[in-house]
């Protein structure tokens, strides 16, 4: 079965997002959540698939080789909920595991509608399923499929991917407790999160020789101009990927390569850059294994089981709520 509720269009919060990132004292900002548009999502699909970036291939091993044994860990009528599904390619084989034991309704969350579709497309021939696609923000979407639920259901929410990498502290801890207040005793997290690991090799991940990762940073500037009517000149503007060693964390900019001015008319702005400035596009945390089980347990989760990857340090950690006797 494959249904998709639609919502309407984000076009007025994209504008008011990127005139609220670029007019702010300091460092200029755009959140990352936009590079997902039809194009962007194509890049990062490349992305996944260049030798310098692994954090995907480990992602999808760590889930085939344990897809049984999480399903093991999480008994019962399980609702499966994933936050960010993409084109959904990693989650075969959970969905399988899952649905080898008993029919399983799955709601792939995306604010990507291009995306979604891809994800709904590529998963509608795994047996025993019912995919129901949920185009929104992700608390929104779970908020609707907790209400969804029926007596006795549990729901298994994945979040995969280390995007909770994307969330500066302590935006992350807090997304993981927003997480675990919306659920209840019995329901349980999987939460995939990239490690540590030499920063040469992450400079390399997120500056890749092909140039796709700047094509998908510079995108934004791309998507500004199509949906907005900005003027953004891209020959202008260079991709730049950097680790900072206070946060742990990659960070992606956007440096401008001269004194510019950009009109924004559907944001009813216009930016000034000087020399050299930069916007700072993403940031994508990396973890330490200590870190981990510090951060679970300040947002109310108990750690279950955990995988991880040697050949490019990642982890899969289970969590649970315990219940309260
Ligand atoms: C989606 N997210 C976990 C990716 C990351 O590695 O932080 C996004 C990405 N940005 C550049 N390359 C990949």
């Amino acid at each position: 079965m494959l249904t998709h509720d639609m919502i309407a269009s984000t076009a007025d919060d994209f504008a008011v997002d990127v005139c609220g990132g670029l007019t702010k004292p300091g460092q200029k900002e755009l959140p990352s959540k936009y590079f997902y548009d039809a194009i962007g999502s194509r890049l990062f699909d490349v992305i996944v698939e260049l030798p310098e970036y692994g954090l995907t291939r480990a992602d999808e091993r760590l889930l085939r080789e344990h897809a049984r044994e999480i399903a093991r860990q999480t008994p019962g009528d399980v609702i499966l909920c994933e936050l960010g599904s993409g084109s959904g390619r990693k989650t075969r084989c959970i969905l399988e595991a899952f649905a080898s034991r008993r029919y399983t309704r799955y709601y792939p969350i995306e604010i990507s509608p291009a995306a979604l579709a891809v994800c709904q497309r590529e998963l509608s021939d795994v047996p025993h399923v019912g995919i129901v696609g949920l185009e929104r923000e992700y608390l929104d979407g779970l908020l609707e499929v907790a209400a969804r639920r029926d007596y006795g259901q549990r729901i298994l929410v994945l979040f995969l991917g280390s995007t909770i990498g994307n969330f500066s502290n302590p935006a992350d801890r807090k997304f993981l407790r927003d997480i675990r207040n919306i659920l209840q005793p019995g329901d349980a997290l999987l939460l995939g999160t990239d490690l540590e690991k030499p920063i040469p090799q992450l400079i390399q991940a997120y500056d890749d020789p092909l140039g796709v990762t700047a094509a998908f940073n510079l995108n934004l500037l791309a998507r500004i101009n199509r949906e907005l009517g900005a003027s953004f000149v891209l020959s202008q503007f260079e991709h730049v990927a950097r680790f900072n060693c206070a946060t742990r964390s990659i960070e992606m900019h956007l440096r401008s390569m001269r004194r510019q001015t950009v009109a924004i008319p559907a944001s009813d702005l216009t930016v000034t850059f000087k020399e050299g400035e930069t916007i700072w596009t993403e940031n994508s945390h990396k973890y330490s294994l200590d870190e981990l089980a510090c951060i679970a347990a300040d947002s109310g989760w108990v750690s279950k089981a955990q995988w991880v990857d040697r050949q490019w340090p990642f982890a899969e950690t289970l969590l649970a709520i315990e219940n309260v006797e």
